[in-house]
């Protein structure tokens, strides 16, 4: 049997390289998007190159999710069985800053995307896979957010993301074609963004403990979140092409902590005795072991508008995919600390 081909929008994201190594071990041949950057932009899928079994099938080509001619190219020549659209201007407080060009990439580059399919007539060839998210839901009162909870989108990034999970179930009624939204709850790895919190707050308590930072700025320390283990979550994107009829899918642990309970797990594993005083900005972390600060909070890390609590309840991608979380909060901890640490 041939071996399939995926093309990866997005492919040196974080969700992308382990996307690519998944793929790669069910023997897709897989083809990688990467756009043109002034410095290396391809750190977290350099050791797929190196890897014998794999470099031979791991492909990387130019393009960019604002520019539509090179979709098209793109599509067209590698003619792939699937398409993740793992690309955004993935920073939420950072969508504040760009929303334009963060609407253009995540809604209009999603569009981008299923116009090029439909134009090669590929519609009933190709499945398609969205990279939605929890941040959909917003200011949601859900104690649980599944596929029928409403959306309310309090920043462009969100909002620029309900654009894209409708206009492709839009393409999926009105043109038959096989495209799937994942609403993914938020998921962490060792190569998770520096400026996403939780590699922030890991970093920043091994550099503490190693001498070469002395303090660490956060924001809001009460918003809670969902987290999960991007390893197990891409499975999921993968399984969701695997099934007879395309759907959405809500992706999640159904456990929600605060960034302050994040904070006081892994400052607990380095062997932190810390202790929180003050309220609201004046809020900090001492360590009790040596009367130094080590935790502040900015105004710069707030944001105009905050999605205060995320819980997801993914039991029908239990019921339909068979997908269940493997990695818990705290080993997903242990591995970013590891990781840390070796390097
Ligand atoms: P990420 O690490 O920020 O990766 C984003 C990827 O998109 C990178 O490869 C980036 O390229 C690429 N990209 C950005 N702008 C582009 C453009 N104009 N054209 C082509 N590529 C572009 O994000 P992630 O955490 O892997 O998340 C993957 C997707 O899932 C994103 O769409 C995100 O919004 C969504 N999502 C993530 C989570 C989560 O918790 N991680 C949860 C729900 C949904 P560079 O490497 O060059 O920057
Ligand atoms: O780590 P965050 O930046 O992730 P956020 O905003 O939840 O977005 C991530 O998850 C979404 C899924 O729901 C994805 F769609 C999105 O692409 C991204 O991957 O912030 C988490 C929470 C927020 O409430 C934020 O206000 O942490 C709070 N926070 C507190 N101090 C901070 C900081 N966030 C960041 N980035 N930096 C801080 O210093």
């Amino acid at each position: 049997m041939k071996n399939k081909k995926a093309l990866i929008f997005g492919v040196t994201g974080q969700d992308g390289a382990y996307l690519s190594k998944f793929l790669l071990k069910k023997k897709y041949i897989v083809y990688g998007v990467k756009r043109r950057s002034s410095i290396m932009n391809t750190q977290r899928v350099d050791d797929i190159y190196k890897d014998i079994n794999y470099k031979s099938n791991f492909v990387l080509l130019y393009g960019d999710l604002t520019d539509a001619s090179s979709i098209l190219n793109l599509i067209k020549k590698v003619n792939p069985n699937e398409i993740y659209n793992l690309a955004a201007q993935s920073h939420v407080k950072v969508s504040f800053e760009v929303p334009e060009y963060s609407a253009d990439v995540n809604g209009l580059g999603t569009l981008r995307i299923l116009e090029a399919i439909r134009s090669l007539n590929l519609e009933k060839k190709v499945k398609f896979y969205q990279a939605g998210t929890s941040e959909m839901f917003g200011s949601t009162k859900k104690k649980f957010q599944n596929e029928k909870t409403n959306f309310h989108p309090v920043s462009p990034y969100g909002v620029s993301k309900c654009f894209a999970h409708w206009i492709t179930k839009n393409y999926r009624d009105a043109y038959g074609m096989y495209a799937c939204n994942g609403i993914l709850f938020n998921h962490e790895s060792p190569i998770r963004g520096e400026t996403f919190v939780t590699k922030k707050i890991i970093q920043g308590l091994v550099r503490i403990k190693q001498g070469s930072q002395k303090k660490l700025f956060l924001g809001n320390l009460y918003s809670k979140r969902d987290w999960g283990h991007a390893r197990d979550y891409v499975e999921a994107m993968w399984k969701m092409l695997q099934q007879k009829r395309p759907d959405d899918y809500v992706i999640g642990t159904g456990k929600t902590f605060t960034i302050k309970d994040f904070v006081n797990r892994a400052a607990k594993k380095m062997n932190f005795n810390i202790r929180w005083t003050g309220v609201g900005i004046k809020e900090k972390a001492v360590n009790i072991d040596n009367k130094k600060i080590i935790i502040e909070c900015k105004n710069r890390y707030f944001r105009p508008l905050e999605v205060d609590y995320l819980k997801g309840d993914a039991s029908k991608a239990k019921k339909i995919l068979k997908w269940v979380p493997k990695i818990s909060i705290d080993d997903l901890i242990d591995e970013m600390i590891q990781h840390e640490l070796e390097n």
